[in-house]
C-alpha cells in the first residue's frame, strides 16, 4: 500500500521542472488533509528537497481554483519581499510543471503541486513560551496585512462556508437525526453542548453578513503547525543558535524568518477566523487530541502573549468591531472545531484521517475541554 503510494508520487514528481537526479521520495509532515512527500534531489552534487502535495480533491472540489489562488498569493507576497534576504524562505514558492502548469494531473485523476522545501524551519505543535506565542500573533498579523492589498478580482472560495457556523450545524443536526453509525448514544454530552452553544456559535457568522465586520483576505486555517518557524529563532540563553534550544525572546524579531503555510483557504472571511484558530491551537496546553483532559488547559498568559504580537500588525487595520470580537473568536473557532470532529464521527470518520477507533470523538471532548477551561476564566481573561 505504502509502496504503491510512493511509487505514484515518485511519477508526479518527475513531472515537475525539476533538474537532476531523483534520489529518494518519502510521506512527510503531519496535516489532516492532503497527502505530502518530500523528495531529495542530486543536482549536480547539490542535495535540493522539494514538497509534492497530492491535493485532497474530495475536500476541494476545485483543485485548479485553490492553485490560482495560491499562484496570486504567493507570488504577491514574494514581490514584497524582492530586496529581503531569503526571500524563498518566507513565502511558499509552486514549482511549475513541465507543461508550465501550477499542477499536474496524474494517471489516476489526482492532483499535483510541487513547493519549494522550506530548509532550516520547523512548526510547532505546542506553544512553548510567551515569546513563540507573541512570534506567532505577528506571523499572521503581518501576513493578513501584506494580503490586504492584493489587486481584484475577489479569490476563489476554494471550500464554500468553510467556516460557516449555521451550514455547520445544518449538517451537524442531520448527522444526529440519521445515526448512520449509531454512534449518537456514545456521544450524549458532547451533543448536548453543541446544542446548548449553537445560538451563540453563530456570532461571527452573524456579524460577517451585517456588515459589522469587514470582509477581509484570511488565511482560514492558523492553527500554530502551519505557520514554519526559521530555526534561527531557537537558541541558548547566551542568545546562540542551537537548533535543539528553547525559543528567543531576547533578539530582535524582525530579522527573524517565517512563513505561513498551507494556504489551500486563502480566501475571503474575517481576520477573526485566523485570530480564532491561533488562539484555539496557540493557548491550548496540550495537542487537540490529547485524551487526559485534565491536560487540556486554556492559557491566559499566551493568550495576551499572543495577541500582543498579532496586534503589533493588526491594530492598524482592525475595526473597533473585531477588536471587541477577538476573544470570542477564541471560543467561537474552538466550537466550530469541536463540531466539525463531531460530526465526522457520527458521519463515520471520512473527513479527517484516525489513528484510533474514537479519535474525532477525543478530539471533539478536547475541544470542549478547552472552551470549558476558557469559560471558567470569563471575565479575568484580557489582553
Ligand atoms: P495539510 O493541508 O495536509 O495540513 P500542509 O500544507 O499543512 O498540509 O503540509 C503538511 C506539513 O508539511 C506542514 O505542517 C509543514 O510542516 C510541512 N510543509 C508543507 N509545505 C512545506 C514546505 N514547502 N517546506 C517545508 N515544510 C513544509
Ligand atoms: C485541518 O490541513 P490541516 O491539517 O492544517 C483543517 C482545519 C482544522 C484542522 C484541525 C481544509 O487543517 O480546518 O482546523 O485540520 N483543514 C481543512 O486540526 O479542513
Ligand atoms: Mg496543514
Amino acid at each position: 500500500m505504502e509502496e504503491t503510494k510512493i511509487k505514484r508520487a515518485r511519477e508526479a514528481a518527475l513531472q515537475f521542472a525539476l533538474y537532476g537526479d531523483l534520489e529518494s521520495i518519502a510521506p512527510f509532515g503531519g496535516g489532516h488533509i492532503n497527502d505530502t512527500f518530500v523528495s531529495v534531489w542530486n543536482q549536480a552534487g547539490t542535495r535540493v528537497r522539494y514538497v509534492h502535495q497530492r491535493i485532497n480533491a474530495s475536500v476541494f472540489l476545485h483543485p485548479e481554483e485553490v492553485m490560482e489562488n495560491i499562484r496570486r498569493v504567493t507570488e504577491h507576497i514574494a514581490a514584497k519581499f524582492r530586496d529581503a534576504p531569503d526571500r524563498s524562505r518566507r513565502t511558499l514558492t509552486v514549482v511549475p510543471a513541465r507543461s508550465g502548469a501550477a499542477y499536474i494531473r496524474d494517471p489516476q485523476g489526482g492532483w499535483w503541486r510541487t513547493y519549494l522545501f522550506i530548509e532550516g524551519a520547523r512548526s510547532l505543535d505546542v506553544t512553548s513560551s510567551p515569546g513563540t506565542a507573541t512570534f506567532l500573533g505577528k506571523s499572521i498579523g503581518a501576513f493578513q496585512k501584506l494580503l490586504a492589498d492584493l489587486p481584484p478580482p475577489r479569490l476563489y472560495e476554494t471550500i464554500p462556508d468553510f467556516h460557516n457556523m449555521e451550514t455547520r450545524y445544518v449538517r451537524f443536526h442531520k448527522a444526529v437525526a440519521e445515526d448512520a453509525f449509531r454512534r449518537a448514544a456514545l456521544s450524549a454530552p458532547e451533543i448536548e453542548f453543541m446544542r446548548e452553544n449553537e445560538t451563540r456559535g453563530g456570532i461571527l457568522v452573524r456579524a460577517l453578513r451585517s456588515g459589522a465586520i469587514p470582509e477581509r483576505i484570511c488565511h482560514n486555517d492558523t492553527k500554530m503547525n502551519n505557520i514554519l518557524l526559521d530555526d534561527r529563532l531557537f537558541g541558548r540563553a547566551d542568545g546562540n543558535f542551537d537548533p535543539a534550544g528553547e525559543f528567543l525572546d531576547l533578539q530582535n524579531r524582525d530579522e527573524k524568518i517565517f512563513c505561513v503555510g498551507d494556504l489551500d483557504t486563502v480566501m475571503p472571511g474575517t481576520c477573526l477566523f485566523d485570530v480564532g484558530d491561533l488562539i484555539r491551537t496557540v493557548c491550548a496546553s496540550a495537542p487537540e487530541d490529547e485524551i487526559d483532559l485534565a491536560k487540556v488547559r486554556f492559557d491566559p498568559v499566551f493568550l495576551k502573549a499572543l495577541l500582543d504580537g498579532y496586534l503589533s500588525e493588526a491594530d492598524e487595520f482592525l475595526t473597533l468591531e473585531e477588536k471587541n470580537l477577538i476573544l470570542e473568536s477564541g471560543r467561537n473557532i474552538t466550537q466550530i472545531m469541536a463540531l466539525r470532529f463531531l460530526t465526522d464521527f457520527l458521519e463515520g470518520d471520512h473527513y479527517y484521517p484516525i489513528a484510533r477507533e474514537g479519535h474525532n470523538l477525543d478530539r471533539c471532548r478536547n475541544q470542549i475541554a478547552l472552551i470549558k477551561s476558557l469559560d471558567a476564566q470569563g471575565d479575568s481573561l484580557s489582553f
